[in-house]
């Protein structure tokens, strides 16, 4: 396996564990406040990120690399309004997003067709991610000090499922 894609896929495996490590932090936050929904709104999340994960981890593997797992950082325990956890998830996603163009753009510079046909999957998801917790925050903003409405989000986060892609997608 190309040793610059191996090193770059190997960190973004961990940015990844990292995204799902901050999703649980913040799903104990939401649930130990009794917000019951916003805490199945982001084990739903940890699911998202342990299928970026593995997809990380299988194409590694795939490819005849090495997987190399290192420390995940801290993440914050406590956040000011479900809001500011949100504007906290919707920042994350950005980021994750411009970690994922970068390494398209090193996929593009090695001539790593393989990984620019993988990260391609990855491109998509982003628009996604950054699209759900974006609704979040708008839909949070609204209903303000609500409490009647923080009620009714709670109800209606505590619906989200996760579901696997199709097979063959994006594998
Ligand atoms: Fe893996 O997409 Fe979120 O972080």
């Amino acid at each position: 396996m190309n040793r610059k894609i191996e090193e770059a896929f190997n960190d973004q495996l961990n940015a990844e564990l990292h995204s799902a490590y901050l999703y649980l932090s913040m799903a104990g936050h939401f649930d130990s406040a009794n917000l019951k929904g916003f805490g199945n709104w982001m084990k739903v999340q940890i699911q998202e990120e342990m299928l970026h994960v593995m997809k990380f981890y299988d194409f590694i593997i795939n490819r005849g690399g090495n997987v190399s797992l290192k420390p995940i950082g801290a993440v914050e325990t406590k956040w000011d309004t479900p809001l500011s956890a949100f504007e906290a998830t919707y920042k994350h996603e950005c980021y994750i997003s411009g970690r994922i163009n970068n390494l398209m753009k090193l996929a593009r510079e090695e001539n790593e067709n393989a990984a620019i046909i993988f990260l391609e999957w990855f491109v998509t998801e982003q628009v996604e991610e950054e699209a759900t917790a974006d609704e979040k925050v708008r839909e949070l903003r609204m209903i303000g000090d609500s409490g009647p409405g923080l009620f009714i989000l709670d109800r209606e986060l505590a619906q989200r499922v996760f579901t696997p892609p199709a097979a063959g997608a994006g594998a």
